[in-house]
């Protein structure tokens, strides 16, 4: 019963541009110099520890960047090339957010519910409209392209555009939606599979009417409105939904999407103790959706602070269930370096009651200086097996593709990348040329502006 992870591969313009507000690791390392070759490969190293875990595993395509059909739209005029040159030129911002890689971070490329849970026993794909941030607001159609690409058949798989972001007479809607970082499928089991029933905890930072608590520094990125339109569109029967506040004051420190400060697989989960405004009661109704099945382990202040979960990503691991049985935590190394961290981490896998049994800690250090951690880097997609043999086959992992992945990144990306060089037009020829070879490799067919 597979739970198929879904990394992003990284693509060619990842950059330091400082864009994310509220994600301290974004706006921090603004400026700084890029290593896009590392960040790619870091991201293909991560991907195939899982796959020798014995783990389905797949990927996902970058998007093309810079993104000129946007900068079209903010009024750039004439040849591709002077296009960037002139957004260079005379809003070097506005290039910026059409260049961010940020697509890597599949978690936020849509919320999934597998057949077992959804209305009609197909596979249902929300893709999140990411409104919050502009240079992530741009993603959502391309998303919507390529899921559907690699989720091709309509008989097993759903994919639902994004909600609206905005009304008719352009005014921001009710939806603020960032996908699967902000849901939590649980099971009553160690399985997280397709085949298995799930209840759903749906995390969200503000109510889009203004009801309730709100953080007053940095932006609520997800709508309980969001997320209950997710719900109801993938047809999740409602008594298996729960729907838990994010505390506002976990949001104003820098933990801007829920998988920031909780996570959870089967019938385990990790989260600190200021997560949610509501907490008890929220860990309450999990531990009686899944009938007292619940291992939970709440992480105190006083061992890591919300601070030091913000600077270590301990919660924005990635817990698996083996084939062999058990679970694995797959931890970023910065967490390893953490005393605190390490030893809550070891003094959890010893815990013979805890259903993870080790961890793993892999480096992905050109994301993490981003605000992206091991889980961000992939969206979970819980299938059967008969849906994972339905799933374009060239996005599946095998050895063979890897070490073709890892060539063509070594043939296209660029070792470093500075804030400057956003403005090379060689950069845009590069980039497509890399993803017209992709689409090859992974057996796409033309899902690009630019190859149609
Ligand atoms: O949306 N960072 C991303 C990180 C997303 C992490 N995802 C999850 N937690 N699931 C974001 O803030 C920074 C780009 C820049 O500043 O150049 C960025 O978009």
């Amino acid at each position: 019963m597979p739970e198929a992870n879904f990394d992003g591969i990284v693509g060619p313009t990842h950059n330091y541009a400082g864009l994310s507000r509220g994600n301290v690791a974004s706006t921090s390392n603004q400026g700084a110099v890029s290593r896009p070759r590392d960040a790619a490969l870091q991201g293909l190293a991560k991907a195939a520890a899982l796959a020798r875990l014995g783990i389905a595993q797949g990927w996902l395509p970058p998007q093309e960047r810079p993104h000129v059909p946007t900068l079209r739209a903010l009024g750039f005029a004439g040849s591709d090339e002077v296009v960037v040159a002139n957004a260079a030129r005379e809003a070097p911002h506005l290039l910026a957010r059409a260049s961010s890689a940020s697509c890597m971070w599949t978690a936020n490329a849509a919320t999934v519910t597998p057949g077992a849970d959804s209305g009609d026993g197909r596979v249902h794909f929300t893709v999140a409209n990411l409104r919050a941030m502009p240079h992530r607001a741009i993603e959502p159609p391309q998303t919507a392209r390529t899921l559907r690409a690699v989720f091709a058949d309509p008989a097993r798989f759903a994919v639902h555009d994004a909600l609206p972001a905005t009304l008719d007479d352009g005014t921001p809607s009710a939806f603020g939606d960032e996908g699967a970082a902000n849901h939590t499928r649980l099971t009553a089991g160690d399985e997280p599979g397709g085949e298995v029933e799930g209840v759903h905890l749906f995390v969200f930072g503000a109510q889009a009417g203004g009801a309730g608590r709100r953080p007053s520094r940095y932006p609520a990125r997800q709508t309980l409105e969001a997320s209950q339109a997710v719900a109801a569109r993938h047809g999740i029967d409602p008594s298996r939904c729960l729907w838990a506040q994010q505390h506002p004051a976990a949001i104003d420190r820098g933990v801007f999407h829920n998988d920031v400060i909780s996570v959870g697989n089967g019938r385990f989960l990790l989260v600190h103790e200021h997560a949610f405004v509501d907490q008890a009661r929220a860990i309450d109704d999990v531990e009686r959706a899944l009938g007292g099945a619940l291992h939970v382990v709440t992480v105190p202040e006083s061992e890591v602070s919300v601070a030091d979960a913000v600077r270590t990503y301990l919660f924005n691991s990635q817990v698996v269930t083996l084939p062999a049985g058990g679970m694995a935590l797959i931890l970023p190394t910065e967490a390893e370096r953490h005393p605190g961290v390490s030893r809550l981490v070891e003094s959890m896998v010893s815990d013979a009651r805890c259903p993870v049994k080790s961890a793993i800690y892999l480096d992905v250090r050109e994301s993490m200086r981003n605000g992206g951690g091991p889980a961000c880097l992939r969206l979970r997609v819980p299938l059967t097996a008969g849906e994972l043999a339905d799933v374009t086959p060239g996005c599946l992992w095998s050895p063979d593709r890897h070490e073709a992945l890892v060539r063509w990144v070594r043939a296209h990306y660029r070792e470093e990348l500075a804030p400057q060089d956003l403005a090379d037009p060689q950069l845009l020829r590069e980039g497509r040329d890399a993803l017209d070879e992709l689409t090859r490799i992974l057996g796409l067919g033309a899902i690009y502006g630019f190859q149609r």
